[in-house]
């Protein structure tokens, strides 16, 4: 038998298609809540190295939609990395679906990789920015878990001002 997860997730991939509108190149790949069909999933897409540049993969809570309209993501925000090692990636999927943000675990959205000519990166978006134990709390476990050193700098950005700079969509 199979190993449920705490939660069920999402995967959904963003195409990189300019002439449309940003929301209707997102699409839900597929869904999935037992360790097993996580590994079977993994092992089965693309890996990002292979996916065109300005492409997106995002696993998020189900019911929670990657964007920053979403109910749940409105007044959050998202903790930044570069995607220097591939391995992160897996690393962060892991600590989504084991539930590893201890009192922050709660806050988490979801995360985003995005496949970028400047750079590839990782996003982990959490609720509420405004929440700032949890922010700390998902930050500090974050860094660990991904082998940053304890020195980098890593940014909290409140989608509110992501997308004010983005000067398509106020919160
Ligand atoms: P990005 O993919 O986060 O950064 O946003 P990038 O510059 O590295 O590609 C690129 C653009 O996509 C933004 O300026 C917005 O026009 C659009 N966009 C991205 N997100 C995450 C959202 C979103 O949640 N909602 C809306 N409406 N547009 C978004």
């Amino acid at each position: 038998h199979k190993h449920p997860l705490q939660n069920c997730w999402c995967l959904w991939f963003l195409r990189n298609e300019k002439s449309r509108i940003w929301a209707d190149n997102l699409r839900i790949v597929t869904k999935f809540d037992t360790v097993e069909d996580f590994w079977a999933l993994y092992n089965h897409i693309q890996p990002a190295s292979r996916l065109l540049s300005g492409s997106d993969y995002s696993v998020f809570k189900d019911g929670i939609s990657p964007m920053w309209e979403d109910a749940q993501n409105r007044m959050g925000g998202r903790w930044l990395v570069m995607l220097s090692r591939q391995q992160r990636h897996l690393l962060l999927l892991l600590c989504l679906i084991g539930e590893a943000f201890e009192e922050g675990s709660g806050d988490i959205c979801g995360s985003v990789l995005s496949v970028r000519s400047k750079g590839d990166r990782i996003a982990l978006w959490t609720s509420d920015a405004e929440k700032r134990h949890a922010v700390l709390t998902v930050g500090r476990i974050y860094k660990e878990r991904l082998g940053l050193h304890p020195e980098s700098v890593m940014a909290y950005q409140p989608h509110a001002d992501t997308a004010a700079k983005s000067g398509d969509f106020s919160i």
